[in-house]
């Protein structure tokens, strides 16, 4: 089933029905996207990696789970798909789609789908809009970056702190330096490199087409990305999407901060979910490169809008009681595009 989830789009396949060893699994994942190409022609991609992901989906055996959700981004220009990272946008759809493929059984009116995130070994619910037991994509839930409304998709997070780094501040500290650059080192659910977009000669308002345009910036970028790797507990991250670099500066439109990502080699049209819980968690520690740019509402339930290139993404924050983020929790959207058979 193609589907769009959030602001990305993509394959979504029953595990039973790809190749079950990994290596002829990318094969024929490479080829149904027909990468590397940087214009996919030969293939479903979109010559873009937000539309050159695939979600597996299958039944879970976890106590309390659902469905395993494995995420595997399809590089575009190279011939390499890579399970280093964890999509909150192409999660959006594994709870239409794991009802629409029967495994797991609608209620009448809204139907809560427990997802086990294989990439990252941990839990996200969904609530999807089910009236009459069928599965509605329909509403009026609008998200920035996709054009109308749509059914919500609300989406909790639990225990997201350290998923890939093993902790929230991989180097035990919220400010280091690379290559003379003040960074955060941080991991609420996406490894990222936060830094200050004046500190790289941008502003961190630019748009996407300009960013992606700015071969000095992205040489810069790819510098501290491989150092920071190693320091993340990421190893070598040559051939990974993590950690993503995330520009920030003073929000413009009453958000609570602004940011520019590169995921890691493409600035991103958006921002990732998860990338955004991230930077949201860093604006919230104190000696963060993004603390002094922030505009943080007050109490221990927090809603953070992050301003985007495309519009903002609110972020619903808990803190626990020594100010950490406990649970985090925002709106998606999702769309059935097609259902049928994909040729190799
Ligand atoms: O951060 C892009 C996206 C993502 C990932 C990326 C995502 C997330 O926008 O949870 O959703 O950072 O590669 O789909």
């Amino acid at each position: 089933m193609w589907m769009r989830g959030g602001t990305s789009k993509g394959a979504f396949f029953l595990r039973g029905d790809l190749p079950a060893e990994a290596e002829a699994r990318n094969d024929f994942l490479l080829r149904i996207m027909g990468s590397p190409d940087d214009r996919q022609i030969d293939g479903m991609g979109g010559a873009d990696p937000l539309t050159s992901k695939v979600a597996v989906v299958s039944p879970s055996e976890r106590p309390g789970v659902d469905v395993d959700y494995l995420f595997l981004q399809v590089f575009v220009d190279q011939a390499l798909v890579s399970d280093s990272q964890n999509c909150g946008n192409m999660l959006a759809g594994v709870g239409p789609f794991a009802i629409e493929r029967g495994l797991v059984q609608a209620e009448d009116g809204e139907t809560r789908v427990t997802i086990y995130m294989e990439n990252s070994g941990q839990t996200a619910v969904v609530r999807i809009q089910t009236p009459d037991g069928q599965v509605s994509y329909a509403g009026d839930a609008r998200i920035d970056g996709v054009p109308g409304t749509h059914a919500p998709i609300p989406i909790e997070f639990r225990d997201t702190v350290g998923s890939s780094c093993g902790a929230l501040l991989p180097t035990q500290r919220a400010l280091d330096e690379i290559d003379g650059v003040a960074v955060t080192l941080i991991d609420n659910g996406m490894p990222c490199v936060v830094i200050a977009a004046e500190d790289v000669g941008v502003t961190g308002y630019e748009d996407r087409e300009t960013l992606d345009a700015d071969t000095v910036l992205k040489a810069k970028l790819e510098s501290i990305r491989l150092q920071a790797g190693p320091l993340m507990n990421l190893g070598d991250v040559r051939e990974k999407s993590v950690p993503k670099m995330m520009l920030v500066a003073a929000p413009r439109e009453h958000g609570a901060i602004c940011v520019r990502s590169f995921i890691p080699h493409r600035a991103h049209a958006s921002v990732g979910v998860l990338g955004a819980v991230t930077v949201a968690t860093a604006a919230l520690l104190e000696d963060s490169v993004a603390h002094r740019f922030a505009n943080l509402p007050a109490g221990s339930r927090k809603r953070l809008d992050i301003e985007h290139p495309t519009g903002a993404i609110s972020c619903d924050v808990e803190l626990d009681e020594s100010g950490a983020v406990a649970s985090a929790a925002l709106i998606r959207t999702a769309r059935k595009l097609m259902d049928g058979e994909v040729f190799a």
